[in-house]
């Protein structure tokens, strides 16, 4: 019974699966751009970090597309085709659930964060610091 739980499951994500891409590249409304010198903070917070995910995870799709509106380009470890990046989420995060960003610690530490909310309301927070850097100092 499980087996074929999961198998109606999956027929249904390759059923939606190009519905879904077609979302992912649907074009989004870029937010207004930064100054060079806002850019060049942005890119130095960014340094380091990447995004896990599977190409058509919803909460996923949700994420690149916030980040295409941010205007923030980060690497993408694809988690379901790539091997190498599942064990990297496993090992690194502790489970497998996308979409999850590791950001790199001064320490050698990386920390992984999961839930699309959390991710998107981070990175727009450093995209509004990098705007502002005066509000990174006063919080
Ligand atoms: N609340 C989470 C939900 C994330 C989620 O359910 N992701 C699914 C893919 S759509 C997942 O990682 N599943 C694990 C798996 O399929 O192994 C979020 O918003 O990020």
């Amino acid at each position: 019974m499980k087996t074929l739980i999961r198998a109606f499951f999956r027929l249904v994500r390759l059923l939606l699966a190009p519905f879904m891409l077609l979302w992912a590249a649907w074009p989004v409304r870029r937010e207004a751009s930064r100054s060079p010198e806002a850019e060049q903070r942005l890119q130095a917070a960014l340094e380091g970090m990447s995004l896990y995910h599977f190409p058509t995870c919803p909460f996923c799709i949700r994420t690149r597309r916030a980040l295409r509106r941010m205007g923030i380009d980060l690497p993408l470890r694809d988690a379901l085709h790539d091997p190498q990046a599942r064990e990297e989420l496993e090992q690194g995060g502790g489970r497998i659930q996308v979409p999850c960003l590791r950001i790199p610690d001064a320490n050698g530490k990386d920390r992984w964060l999961y839930e699309s909310d959390d991710i998107i309301a981070y990175l727009s927070r450093l995209a509004r610091e990098a705007e502002q850097p005066e509000t990174r100092k006063a919080a």
